[in-house]
């Protein structure tokens, strides 16, 4: 480099300038190349290590007993915009009430007898439930019966990039309920009260009973469903039939038995929790042999199908950033060999 062109250089950056032909130059990529990889995290290791958790860590010193499952090439997040927890509540435990930023959901994988007490409304749930706690929704719960496990996920990832986080810790460490039983199901149905005008980005915490997805699973099971997924079932935002949340799409793909995938590839990044059943899915230029419990993902733009190896359907809950891509017009798809 000339002795001009460096003088030039320095006295540029002494004024917070820089030349567009000092950034790396010749390597311009031609589509997206992820800069995470995929991962799966056994559900063996993560319940062990859970059961652990719950011998040494209490919620005094954790304001919530939580394992998360970090991509190793990522500071913090198993995608650049979601991350996949697991959440243990003890009997008689109460994890304390706060509101941020994030928005959330759980997948309940194990117990009954918890309470998830949501913007004043207190939230039955049990096995294979689903339920959203939206960006800046107060949030406690409260271990009333046996030992609860659910998957959290969070668009805590996103928040961090954006750098929008607000963070509130309840000072009335509990909520008390104010709205009745079953408040949020009777007023954001197909029948719904006409006056209340609701906020539709982020709607009202919402409670999916696995009892309505296992009939909706078998109302529509016969169905060709989708090449790539098999059977799709969003979980809808019930008051406008949009994505779960704006961050986060979340749905449940069955694979009916023996059922293998088609190849495909898309611009959206998706977490896969095996919920039932076992198999294999080809990702990349990886092979992920899961099995009930294991978690894995999906960098955008990567190569995937699966194959339930199985007789049995398999069961994923599935997490994705699409509703962003689709936001900025920045979703595509595509077929692969
Ligand atoms: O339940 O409020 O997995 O605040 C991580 C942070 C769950 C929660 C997580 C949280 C929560």
């Amino acid at each position: 480099m000339s002795e001009v062109l460096k003088a030039f250089e320095e006295e540029l950056q002494s004024k917070n300038f820089k030349g567009y032909w000092q950034n790396q130059q010749g390597d311009v990529k031609r589509e997206p190349v992820p800069s995470f990889d995929s991962c799966m995290w056994k559900g063996k290791d993560l319940f062990a290590a859970m059961e652990k958790a719950g011998d040494v860590v209490g919620l005094d010193v954790s304001f919530r007993r939580v394992i998360q499952m970090w991509n190793p090439a990522l500071k913090n997040g198993t995608t650049r915009t979601l991350v996949l927890n697991l959440q243990m509540l003890k009997p008689g435990e109460n994890a304390l009430s706060h509101r941020h930023m994030a928005g959330a959901i759980r997948f309940i994988l194990k117990g009954h007898g918890t309470r998830l007490i949501v913007e004043g409304e207190s939230i039955e749930i049990g096995e294979g439930d689903f339920v959203t706690t939206p960006s800046w929704t107060w949030h406690d719960h409260e271990n009333r019966g046996e030992t609860m496990m659910w998957l959290d996920g969070l668009d805590a990832p996103l928040v961090r990039l954006l750098e929008t986080d607000f963070h509130e810790p309840d000072p009335r460490r509990k909520q008390t309920v104010t709205k009745p039983e079953g408040y949020t199901q009777a007023t954001v149905g197909a029948l719904r009260p006409a006056w209340l005008k609701q906020d539709s980005i982020q709607p009202p915490a919402f409670c999916y009973k696995w009892a309505d997805t296992e009939r909706a699973l078998s109302k529509v099971g016969e169905q060709p469903g989708d090449p790539y997924d098999g059977i799709v079932l969003d979980y809808a935002n019930p008051l406008t039939g949009g994505p779960t949340l704006p961050t986060m799409a979340c749905q449940i793909h069955m694979l009916r038995g023996s059922e293998k995938t088609k190849s495909h590839r898309h611009t959206a990044s998706v977490i896969y929790h095996v919920w039932r059943g076992s198999g294999v899915s080809y990702v990349g230029d990886k092979r992920f042999e899961w099995e009930q419990g294991d978690s894995f993902v999906v960098p955008l733009w990567q190569n995937h199908r699966h194959d339930n190896t199985s007789k049995d359907p398999a069961i994923f809950f599935v997490m994705s950033d699409k509703p962003l891509m689709d936001a900025i017009g920045h979703y595509r798809e595509e077929a692969t060999a």
